[in-house]
C-alpha cells in the first residue's frame, strides 16, 4: 500500500503543474539527486477524467484528460499523461527514474534516447540486451551525462507508438550558445508523435496479418495535442480538440526545443508561418548556426532552433506536415505560436495539409542530398571545430533494405508461401544485411555467461541461420575498446521509396557522407564507388549525432570511437521496422571492461530442462 501512496502523490505532484526541483537554471557546482514516479498504465483517450471533452472544450485541459485528436482509442501512457512528465535537469544531475508497470498483459522498460551510458551500461534499457523485462517496479540511475534536447521513451514493442514517451532535456550552466537566444524556457518542448486511431498491436497485426490494417498514420500530435486531419477521410465531424499553445515575448530570440518521436515511416516538416528558424543543434550537439525555413525530422531525432519574435504581435501556424507514411491520410498538425498581448484564438491563416517544403532553406531534407537550397546532416558543421584521421580501425558496410522472403512472422512455407499469395498479401521483409535480428535469450551485458542461441557474426557465414530464403540470427558486430570505427550505411531501396533513421546506442557517431546513387543501390555498389575513391569523408567539423537518415537508394557514412564499452543496439528507429528485424548489436570490448553489474539486477531467460 505505501508505494501506492507515493505514486500517487507523486501524480498530483506532476498533474497539478507544479515545477519539479530539477526544473532551475543551470548553475555550476550545483547538481542533484532528481527523482521521478513514472507509473505505466493501460488507459484511453477520452476517459472519464474527461468528462464533457471535447464538447466543453474547458473539459480536455482537466488532469489525466488525454482528448489527443478527439478519436477515442486506447493507449499506454505513463502517469495518465500524453506525452509522459518531461525529465528536464541540468548536466551532472543524477537522474533516478522509478518505473512502476501495473498493465495486464505487457511488459516495459524505458531508454533514455540520447544519454550514452558511460560507466552506467546497465541502464540503457533494451530487453534482453542490456536487462529483462519490466515486470513490476526497476529503478533506471544514471547521470545526466549529455546535455541537450533528448527524449525518453519505451523500447519494448509498440509501446512508443502507444504513448510510452517524453522528453528529456538537459541543460548546461555555461552555454556556448547562449548569446544566440535571451529564453530557454520549458514551455518551448516540442514533442512531435504520428497518431494511429487504433492501439499499435492492433495496427502491426492488421498490417502484418490480415487486410484489416494499413501501415499509414491517421494523424500527427504535439505534445499529444492537436486536432484531426484525418477526419474527411474517416467519414467523421472534426471535432475541435485544443491545440498546443507556444506563448513568445516580442523581440526576444526563443530557443525551441523539437523532437521527432514518430514510430511509422512518417518524416516531419516543421515550419513557423512568417518566422525563419535557425538551427543550433541536433541530437543535443551544437551546431554553426544555420538559418531554415523549415526542416525535416525522422523518427528519433531532436532539433534546437532558435525563434525570434520579431513579426507582429498576433497568432502564427507551427505547422507539422507529414510525409510517407504520412501521406495517405495527409496528416498535418498545427501549434500555435501566440505573442504576448495576441487575442486567445488560432490563426486566421488555413491549416491544410501541404507535403512540399515552403520556401526557402530545407534543413535535413527527405532522400535527397544535392538539391539547391537543400542541407543535409553532412553540410552542417559542428560547432566545436574538430578534425578526425584519415583512417579507421575497422569498417562495418551495412545494407537497410526490404527483403521479398518467407519470413516465418508472416509466412508458412508449406502452406502459405510469399510466392504463394497474391499480391495484395505479400508484405515484405525489413532485413539489416539480408538478417532478421533475433533477441538473445538473456542479456548479455548482465547475465554474460549465458550463451546466445543464435549468435552470428559480421563478416562471417550465416547461412545454418537460414531457412530457404529467410536468415535470422543475432547479428553481432564487435570492436575493440578504442578503436575508430566506420560505418557505411546503405538503404538499397530495391522496393519503394522508404526512409529508414538509423539509431546507434551508447555512442554519438559524426556524419562525414551521405549520397544518392538513384532510386534504388546495392551495398556492392556503395563499395565500388567507395574503393574507386567515390564517396570523399568529411574530417572536418562533422556534426556528432545519435540518429541519422539514410536517403533511399544511397548511403550515409558516420565515424565514432569505440571507447564505451558494452553491448549496444543499432536499429532502424522506425518502430514496425526494428520489431521485426532490422537491428544488430555493437559489441564494444570485453566483460572486463564493465562496471560490476548492480547487486539484485533481476535476471532471466529460457527453462528447458533436459528431459
Ligand atoms: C518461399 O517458399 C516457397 C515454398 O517453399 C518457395 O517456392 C519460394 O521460392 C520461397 N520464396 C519466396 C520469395 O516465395
Ligand atoms: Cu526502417
Amino acid at each position: 500500500m505505501r508505494a501506492v501512496a507515493i505514486t500517487l502523490a507523486a501524480l498530483v505532484l506532476s498533474a497539478s503543474g507544479q515545477q519539479h526541483e530539477c526544473d532551475r537554471p543551470c548553475v555550476a557546482g550545483d547538481t542533484r539527486t532528481c527523482m521521478y514516479e513514472f507509473n505505466i498504465v493501460e488507459y484511453h483517450t477520452l476517459s472519464r477524467a474527461c468528462y464533457d471533452c471535447p464538447n466543453t472544450l474547458s473539459d480536455c485541459e482537466r488532469e489525466e484528460c488525454v482528448p489527443a485528436d478527439g478519436v477515442s482509442r486506447p493507449l499506454l501512457s505513463v502517469n495518465r499523461q500524453l506525452p509522459g512528465p518531461a525529465i528536464q535537469v541540468c548536466e551532472g544531475d543524477r537522474v533516478v527514474v522509478d518505473v512502476h508497470t501495473s498493465q495486464f498483459s505487457d511488459t516495459e522498460s524505458i531508454h533514455w534516447h540520447g544519454q550514452h551510458m558511460r560507466s552506467h551500461q546497465y541502464y540503457d534499457d533494451v530487453p534482453f540486451v542490456t536487462q529483462c523485462p519490466i515486470v513490476g517496479s526497476f529503478r533506471y540511475d544514471f547521470p545526466a551525462a549529455t546535455p541537450g534536447t533528448h527524449w525518453w521513451h519505451s523500447h519494448t514493442g509498440g509501446g512508443d507508438a502507444e504513448g510510452i514517451f517524453g522528453a528529456f532535456v538537459v541543460r548546461k550552466p555555461e552555454d556556448a550558445l547562449h548569446a544566440a537566444y535571451e529564453i530557454d524556457s520549458a514551455q518551448h518542448v516540442l514533442v512531435m508523435h504520428d497518431w494511429m486511431h487504433m492501439s499499435s498491436m492492433d495496427k502491426f497485426l492488421g498490417r502484418h496479418h490480415s487486410r484489416a490494417a494499413d501501415n499509414h498514420a491517421r494523424g500527427i500530435l504535439v505534445n499529444g495535442k492537436g486536432r484531426n486531419s484525418a477526419a474527411k477521410f474517416e467519414g467523421v465531424e472534426a471535432v475541435k480538440t485544443p491545440l498546443e499553445v507556444v506563448r513568445v515575448t516580442p523581440g526576444l530570440r526563443h530557443r525551441v526545443r523539437l523532437v521527432s518521436a514518430t514510430s511509422l515511416n512518417c518524416p516531419i516538416v516543421v515550419s513557423v508561418d512568417g518566422h525563419r528558424l535557425t538551427v543550433i543543434a541536433t541530437d543535443g550537439s551544437e551546431v554553426i548556426p544555420h538559418a531554415a525555413d523549415s526542416l525535416v525530422m525522422f523518427s528519433g531525432e531532436r532539433f534546437d532552433v532558435v525563434l525570434e519574435a520579431n513579426q507582429p504581435a498576433d497568432n502564427y501556424w507551427i505547422r507539422v506536415n507529414g510525409l510517407n507514411d504520412c501521406e495517405p491520410f495527409e496528416s498535418v498538425q498545427g501549434a500555435v505560436l501566440r505573442y504576448e498581448g495576441a487575442p486567445e484564438e488560432d490563426p486566421k491563416a488555413a491549416l491544410e495539409y501541404d507535403p512540399a517544403y515552403p520556401p526557402g532553406i530545407v534543413v535535413n531534407p527527405l532522400n535527397s542530398v544535392d538539391g539547391e537550397n537543400e542541407v543535409t546532416m553532412a553540410d552542417l558543421d559542428a560547432l566545436t571545430p574538430t578534425t578526425l584521421p584519415p583512417d579507421v580501425d575497422r569498417q562495418f558496410y551495412l545494407g537497410f533494405d526490404f527483403s521479398r522472403v518467407n519470413d516465418s512472422l508472416l509466412y508458412n512455407p508449406d502452406l502459405y508461401p510469399y510466392n504463394g499469395v497474391s499480391e495484395e498479401w505479400q508484405v515484405n521483409t525489413p532485413q539489416l544485411n539480408k538478417l532478421n535480428f533475433v533477441f538473445p535469450s538473456a542479456p548479455p551485458l548482465s547475465q554474460p555467461d549465458d550463451v546466445i542461441p543464435k549468435l552470428c557474426r559480421y563478416g562471417e557465414e550465416v547461412s545454418s541461420y537460414c531457412e530457404s530464403d529467410f536468415c535470422s540470427c543475432t547479428y553481432l558486430l564487435e570492436a575493440a575498446l578504442g578503436e575508430a570505427v566506420e560505418m557505411v550505411l546503405v538503404a538499397e531501396g530495391q522496393i519503394g521509396d522508404e526512409n529508414h533513421p538509423f539509431h546507434l546506442h551508447g555512442n554519438k557517431f559524426r556524419v562525414v557522407a551521405m549520397g544518392r546513387l538513384g532510386s534504388a543501390t546495392t551495398v556492392q555498389e556503395v563499395m565500388e564507388l567507395d574503393a574507386a575513391g567515390g564517396i570523399p569523408r568529411k574530417l572536418q567539423d562533422a556534426v556528432e549525432k545519435d540518429t541519422v537518415t539514410i536517403p533511399d537508394g544511397g548511403f550515409t557514412v558516420v565515424r565514432f570511437t569505440a571507447d564505451n564499452p558494452g553491448w549496444w543496439l543499432m536499429h532502424c528507429h522506425l518502430t514496425f521496422h526494428s520489431e521485426v528485424g532490422m537491428a544488430a548489436l555493437l559489441h564494444v570490448g570485453g566483460a572486463e571492461d564493465l562496471p560490476p553489474v548492480p547487486a539484485g539486477f533481476p535476471t532471466c531467460g529460457h527453462f528447458m530442462p533436459e528431459i
